[in-house]
This record gives C-alpha cells, structure tokens and sequence, in this order.
C-alpha cells in the first residue's frame, strides 16, 4: 500500500491533480473538501453545520473530518493506496492520520506540497468561483481569510511530515500537465525506493 498526502493551500491544484493521480495510479482519492460539499448538498446536520465554517473561510472541527476519514479507511479495504487531499490540515488531524494508518501497518508514503504565490491562489479563486457556484470562493475577504487559517493551522502539517523527511516541494505553476508530470515522477521515485 502506498498512500500520499496531496498538500498545499487553497487553490494550489489539489483536487485538480488529484482526478488525474488517481486515474494514472488507482489510488482511492478522500478529499475532506469534496466529502463537506457532499454533505451540504444533501442538506445533512453535519453539512449544515459545515456550511456556515466554509462560508466564512474557517476549518471544520477536527473531530467531524477525522471521523470521516476514519470510516472511509474501513469502508475501502485492499485499495492500491489512499490519496489524501485536503486533509489533514491540522496537526491534530495528522497525529490522528498517523495513529489510523498504524493500526492497518500502513502509513504516508510522501507529501506532496504544491507551492503557489498567494496572488495567483486569489486569482484561481476567483475564476473558480465564476463556474463552481462555491459560496467559499465568491468573496475575497473569505478567500483571504482562508490563506490566513492555512498559515496559522495548516503550514504546520508539513513540518510534522517534514520531521519524519516524508515532505517534496513541488512548485505549482505551470500548465496542469506539468505539474502533473512532476508529481508522477516523484510519486514513481519515492514508490520505486
Ligand atoms: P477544499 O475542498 O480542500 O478546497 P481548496 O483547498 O479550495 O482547493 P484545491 O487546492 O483542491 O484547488 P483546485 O484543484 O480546485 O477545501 C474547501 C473548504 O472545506 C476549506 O476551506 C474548509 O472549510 C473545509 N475543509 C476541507 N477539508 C478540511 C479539513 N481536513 N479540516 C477542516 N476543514 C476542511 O484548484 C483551484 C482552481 O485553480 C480551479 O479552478 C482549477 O481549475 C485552477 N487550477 C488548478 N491547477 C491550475 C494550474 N496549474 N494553472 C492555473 N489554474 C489552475
């Protein structure tokens, strides 16, 4: 089992890489962000409340994302790997990561942590926004604030992996097939070793 963490801060290509990751390489793909979006769509009590988080650019606690992904591990046994994407972004949600993925002997492979400057986030945002109906990326106060949450609670994720020398760069501009051709190299360097 090989499992990566796709990582970077909002708008950096993580669910875009992701679609095409997961068909190179048949990871089973958990995104946090798309599993809260499904659950808003459903109009859930969980979805409710995650909701009102998202629209204000704030993380949903800790322990509702953390139980997701623990039933998803359960429910998807004998899979190539997991790709993690949006998640963990706490310290928190990674210490629990770390302790799930031990109690199946398994555990991350690489972090991939796509690097993007802050002015073409806000524009991908943007753009976005005109064609995903996403009410988190309509307004640039809350786009901003979700850089905020990513530097004060997320950026610490990657020195949780960078300490166990499981984190590579990669930068993250670039037409998506460039990028994409850089992470399958890493992905194929780091499964081969
Ligand atoms: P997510 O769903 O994780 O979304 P994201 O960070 O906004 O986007 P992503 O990086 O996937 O960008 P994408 O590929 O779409 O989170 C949404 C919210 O959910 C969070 O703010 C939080 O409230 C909540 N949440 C999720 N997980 C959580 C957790 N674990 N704990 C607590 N709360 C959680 O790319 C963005 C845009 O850029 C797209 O339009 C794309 O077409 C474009 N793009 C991609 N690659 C490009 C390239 N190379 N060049 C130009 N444009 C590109």
């Amino acid at each position: 089992m090989f499992n990566l963490i796709l990582f970077g801060p909002p708008g950096s290509g993580k669910g875009t890489q992701s679609e095409k990751l997961i068909a190179r390489y048949g990871f089973k793909h958990l995104s946090t962000g798309d599993i809260l979006r499904s659950e808003i769509a459903n109009k859930t009590a969980l979805g409710m409340e995650a909701k009102s988080l998202m629209d204000k650019g704030q993380l949903v606690p800790d322990e509702v994302v953390i139980g997701m992904i623990r039933s998803a591990l359960d429910n998807n046994p004998g899979v190539p790997g997991f790709l993690f994407d949006g998640f963990p972004r706490t310290t928190a949600q990674a210490e629990a990561l770390d302790r799930l993925l031990e109690q199946k002997n398994a555990e991350i492979g690489v972090v991939l942590a796509l690097q993007v400057p802050d002015a073409e986030l806000i524009s991908r945002m943007i753009n976005r926004a005109r064609t995903s109906g996403r009410s988190d990326d309509a307004d640039e106060q809350v786009q901003r604030k979700r850089l905020e949450v990513y530097l004060r609670d997320t950026l610490p994720v990657a020195k949780h992996y960078a300490q166990k020398n499981k984190v590579m760069e990669i930068y993250g501009v670039g037409t998506v097939d460039e990028i994409f051709g850089k992470l399958s190299e890493e992905i194929e360097r780091r499964k081969l070793a």
